[in-house]
């Protein structure tokens, strides 16, 4: 092929993209929860070893794109709109005022406001540093989301503490970090009731999100589970209101089974939101489009939250990857996840409804006739060929995955 001249370039990546085909429209995929988020959209590629490869965006032109997209919701930090010394100024609400004008204009909703406690210089030691004035100005700024969060008609809160960790041993007293930590989430919780009550509006739900790593050394709070136990310790005056958003390669970074963690959020009633994307176990944080790394377990994942009537927010907390250009951002990038993400969640009900997986499973729930629950050689026998059943559904899943369960072949 002879080089591809640059201004052909576009047309290209459009032509091969309608050649992939199954796209959802734009009205299909505004019927899921799923909610695009401005910094994924912002994002520049860059990082320690990265110079940026795209160029700045606002909100106004993300929010639009999302609209083409047919993305009906739009999730942001604080200082990702609004500049942080701006924070809580006549010019916050000036820029609030633009971005409602905006949702207005394209039909979008903010699902959910988080608060940038990570990048700033002022959180070097954490938004529950020694310093107590760093701890009033924590306050200051998960309060002041709180307040944009009810103005932009937003349901969530979410809270990825970022740097409540360390890099050298013994420097802080970690359980006065937790309970200062606990001390600005609850100035949140009583902010969100006082101007819930005011606006006549329901409190918004307060999401915990974890990451094993990245940027500390070592992290407080590093998976979910930790979260689950923060919330029961006591240390907050309003638990009920506080839950989870799990990310789930945050979950693969320490190794875990997602799915797993997903479980155990359920189980405890505290699964509110979920960053959805893929990446590798035990790797940095790359936060790759959803289903590009981990389909199968992606499909899992979803037949679990189906299956307990989790239906979203589905947050996009992944990055185009620093080789995707700015034009390729909303042509491919996405599009492609968000339809990666209904196509797995539609297999996902395939998977519910088949019946050969109904079969095997209600098999292994009867469990073969026994003589006695006392005799373990009984047991082992009663159930022997039965077991096989668990590899059988493995397989079944594949099948679905691969589309075999609908007739696809390769050879004749
Ligand atoms: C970092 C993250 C964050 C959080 C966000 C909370 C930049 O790894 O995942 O995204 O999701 O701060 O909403
Ligand atoms: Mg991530
Ligand atoms: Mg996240």
């Amino acid at each position: 092929m002879p080089p591809i001249p640059v201004d052909h370039q576009t047309a290209l990546v459009s032509r091969l993209m309608k050649a992939c085909g199954g796209a959802y429209s734009a009205e299909t995929r505004r019927k899921y929860f799923i909610s695009g988020p401005q910094w994924a959209a912002a994002y520049q590629g860059q990082a320690l070893f990265h110079a940026p490869t795209r160029p700045p965006i606002g909100f106004e032109d993300i929010i639009h794109k999302f609209a083409e997209i047919g993305i009906g919701h739009w999730t942001t930090h604080d200082t990702d709109v609004i500049p942080t010394e701006a924070l809580g100024t006549p010019e916050q609400w000036e820029i609030v005022d633009r971005i409602k004008r905006a949702l207005n204009d394209h039909g979008l909703k903010c699902s959910m406001v988080t608060t940038e406690t990570f990048f700033h210089a002022v959180w070097a030691a954490s938004p529950a540093a020694e310093a107590p004035g760093v701890r009033e100005y924590a306050k200051f700024r998960v309060c002041n989301t709180v307040e944009i969060g009810h103005e932009l008609g937003a349901g969530f809160t979410v809270y990825w503490p970022g740097s409540l960790g360390y890099y050298v041993q013994g420097a802080i007293d970690e359980t006065d970090s937790l309970r200062w930590y606990a001390d600005a989430l609850n100035a949140a919780c009583q902010r969100d009731i006082e101007v819930a009550k005011r606006k006549g509006r329901p409190a918004l739900k307060h999401c915990l999100e974890a990451k094993p790593f990245e940027p500390q050394a070592e992290i407080l709070l590093p998976t979910s589970d930790a979260m689950l136990a923060f919330i029961a310790s006591g240390l907050l005056t309003h638990p009920e209101m506080v839950g989870l958003n799990p990310e789930y390669l945050h979950e693969l970074m320490w190794g875990a089974a997602p799915r797993a963690a997903l479980a155990r959020a359920l189980l405890a009633k505290k699964l509110f939101h979920f960053d959805i994307n893929d990446g590798y176990r035990l790797k940095h944080d790359v936060d790759i489009g959803v289903g590009l790394v981990n389909p199968l377990d992606w499909l899992n994942v979803l037949v679990l939250l189906r299956s307990h009537h989790y239906e979203g927010p589905f947050n996009l907390d992944y990055k185009p990857p620093r080789t995707t250009s700015h034009f390729g951002v909303f042509e491919v990038s996405f599009p492609t996840s968000v339809d990666r993400f209904i196509t797995l969640w539609e297999m996902a009900g395939e998977v519910s409804a088949d019946p050969i997986i109904k079969q095997a499973t209600d098999a292994l729930r009867a469990g073969g006739p026994v003589r006695s629950t006392d005799d373990a050689e009984d047991l082992t026998r009663a159930n022997r060929e039965l077991l096989t059943l668990h590899e059988l559904i493995a397989h079944r899943l594949f099948q679905i995955l691969i589309g075999q369960h609908r007739g696809r072949v390769f050879f004749t």
